[in-house]
């Protein structure tokens, strides 16, 4: 798989064609187009703001879609039978919480490297690697398993390998200088959308784009532009993720609910890295920093709305939260940098029953990506 292909655009003809008939018709194809990509002027429900006109509104970034196919991804079935006779082959990862693999993406290349949830296989795959990739890891078509992707912010382009069908698409949503892009699923519907998040420094606001995976688009504002730090996580469990904002200057959290358009607070304490996830397994994202100079946690729990501080790592270590023994509950986890010849080290504390797994996975300048990836 390379990256390297465009992606394929149709050209339009340029010599002049005779006739009022042709003429009609090639308005009719425009404004079909028109159509079909959303560019007739309109007012977006969410900001009010007037859009439209080939999409050169001041705010939202565009949209361009490509489908390419490409090399069938590989499937690991688990074999069952009874004495010699094979009685069925089951697809082992169709559990409800299935548990998160550790893996790490190489910038340099673009290499994945996957180990699974028992740590007994490893599987590979390139897909990205140029000098403005970030790896955006997510269920983009909903099937269950986690899909390769990335986001390069030259030209904003999201390069999105399909698992269900080993397509890939490439989607441009963003690129503005500064744009931070968010995987998470705003509508509910299983897969992962596409958003975007723009300091506005007209208004002092954070405008967020997102571009759904029904196709539609949601435009809002949510935070300041001030050092804000963005996330989104489902806070109030209604299975639609929900913008959060992180007020460095105060420490506290703010969330946006989907269930009741109201919102949330909650100081956490002093962190770099916003961090929310459900680590008490009541099915809503918990308000979560991790300070990475002393390896504290700062959680606030929804299931009791209490804050927890618990130390797991230590200074330069990465969060790397996850359920990796797939009881339902975020682990705390750290990943400490590779230091060549030494590899990264992974430290996670399972939740299940509070014991220790140590793995050794990373080169030196990996990235740690852990999600659900096999199949
Ligand atoms: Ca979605
Ligand atoms: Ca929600
Ligand atoms: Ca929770
Ligand atoms: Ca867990």
């Amino acid at each position: 798989m390379s990256l390297d292909k465009s992606p394929t655009r149709a050209r339009a003809p340029r010599r002049l064609l005779p006739g009022i008939g042709v003429f009609a018709g090639l308005l009719l194809v425009a404004v079909g187009v028109f159509a079909a990509n959303d560019w007739f002027p309109k007012t977006d429900p969410m900001s009010g703001k007037r859009v439209g006109w080939f999409g050169r509104n001041a705010d939202a970034p565009v949209r361009n879609s490509s489908t390419q196919t490409s090399a069938t991804p590989q499937l690991s079935k688990e074999y069952i039978y009874a004495g010699s006779r094979l009685l069925a082959v089951e697809d082992a990862n169709a559990t409800a919480a299935p548990p998160a693999d550790i893996a790490v993406w190489r910038p340099s290349n673009g290499l994945w490297c996957i180990m699974d949830s028992n740590g007994s296989s490893h599987t590979f795959a390139s897909w990205g690697g140029h000098a403005t990739d970030k790896a955006m890891p997510g269920d983009y078509d909903g099937d269950g398993k986690t899909d390769l992707v990335v986001y390069r912010s030259d030209g904003g382009y999201w390069w999105i390998y399909y698992t269900s069908t080993g397509t890939v698409d490439s989607i441009q949503w963003g690129g503005t200088s500064g744009d931070i892009p968010i995987a998470a699923d705003f509508d509910g519907d299983g897969k992962a959308d596409l958003g975007i998040a723009r300091k506005d420094n007209a208004n002092g606001e954070m405008d967020w784009f997102v571009y759904l995976s029904n196709g539609g688009t949601l435009t809002f504002s949510w935070g300041s532009n001030l050092g804000d730090k963005v996330a989104a996580a489902d806070f109030d469990g209604d299975g639609r993720a929900d913008p959060a904002v992180y007020r460095t200057s105060t420490d506290a959290y703010h969330w946006y609910r989907s269930s009741d358009s109201g919102y949330g607070t909650a100081v956490v304490g002093d962190g770099e890295e916003i961090v929310p996830s459900d680590y008490d397994g009541d099915g809503k994202a918990d308000a979560a920093v991790f300070n990475d100079s002393t390896g504290y946690w700062y959680i606030f729990q929804s299931s009791t709305n209490s804050l927890v501080s618990v130390q797991w790592g230590t200074s330069g270590d990465e969060p790397v939260h996850n359920d990796y023994d797939g009881d339902g509950k975020t682990d705390l986890a750290v990943y400490t940098p590779a230091a060549d010849p030494a590899p990264g080290v992974w430290k996670i504390k399972r939740s299940s029953n509070g014991t220790t797994r140590t793995e050794y996975w990373g080169a030196p300048s990996d990235i740690p990506v852990p999600a659900f990836y096999r199949r």
